[in-house]
């Protein structure tokens, strides 16, 4: 007898198995079922010894099946973690290339980038609620200056413009357009002081560029130039 039909009908011979799968089935076992299962091959076997051989088959046959289901779900695993990385790996892309795009683009319109956003300053004079809008016609806002370098970098455009925020609300209480308290503040001297009650709810950086901070409130119906800010 040279193999073992087992209840799936494969028929197993031992020495036609690989190295790798010979000694996963092997190894498992004791030497006892290694000898019977070496004696395959000889023709002149006992009743016994043929039991013994089949029983022994049988142990590295399911220990040989059971390590191919682990190999497989661990390549399983393997691939799996391969397609999400593909996943992942594909979104960035297109993340970027969309950037890419963005940026080719407000660069094209002559936008200014700073920090992580882009800035337009206009050339002609509005309102600031007319300024408002043609920022959000822009897909931008009127700009949030965040900290001291983005009022530096402001500031060096050397122009009186309009930024995003207003006390219209409530006199004194000052507020950017994406409704985001005011923290850091750049108040020019003496300012906010709602001019000869005039009602100034409006801020522009005015035109004291020597001066890091230089923030006016002034008449929201006055014209001026304005900036847009569109975070990337
Ligand atoms: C002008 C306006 C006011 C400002 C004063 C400062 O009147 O710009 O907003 O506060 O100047 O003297
Ligand atoms: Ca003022």
């Amino acid at each position: 007898m040279k193999g073992h039909r087992d209840e799936s009908g494969m028929v197993l011979d031992i020495r036609t198995l690989s190295s790798p799968a010979r000694s996963v089935g092997l190894n498992r076992f004791t030497d006892e079922s290694v000898e019977a299962a070496a004696s395959v091959s000889g023709t002149d076997v006992t009743c016994e010894n043929q039991t013994n051989v089949e029983d022994s088959l049988k142990k590295i046959n399911f220990a040989l099946q059971d390590s191919m289901n682990k190999e497989r779900e661990e390549q399983k695993r393997q691939l799996d973690y391969i397609a999400s990385q593909l996943n992942f790996l594909t979104k960035e892309r297109e993340e970027l290339k969309r950037k890419l795009v963005d940026f080719a683009h407000y660069a094209q319109q002559g936008w200014l980038y700073f920090n992580g956003s882009f800035y337009y300053i206009s050339s002609i004079t509005k309102t600031w609620q007319d300024s408002r809008d043609d920022c959000l016609q822009r897909g931008a806002v009127l700009a949030i200056i965040s900290n001291t370098e983005e009022q530096e970098f402001i500031r060096l455009q050397q122009k009186v413009m309009w930024i995003g925020l207003t006390d219209r609300e409530t006199e004194g209480v000052w507020k950017w357009v994406d409704e985001t308290p005011l923290t850091a503040s750049f108040w020019y001297s003496g300012e906010p002081n709602n001019f000869k009650h005039r009602n100034e709810d409006c801020v522009v950086i005015n035109h004291y560029y020597d001066y890091e901070n230089n923030w006016n409130d002034a008449a929201c119906e006055n014209l001026n130039f304005w900036l847009c800010e569109k975070d990337m």
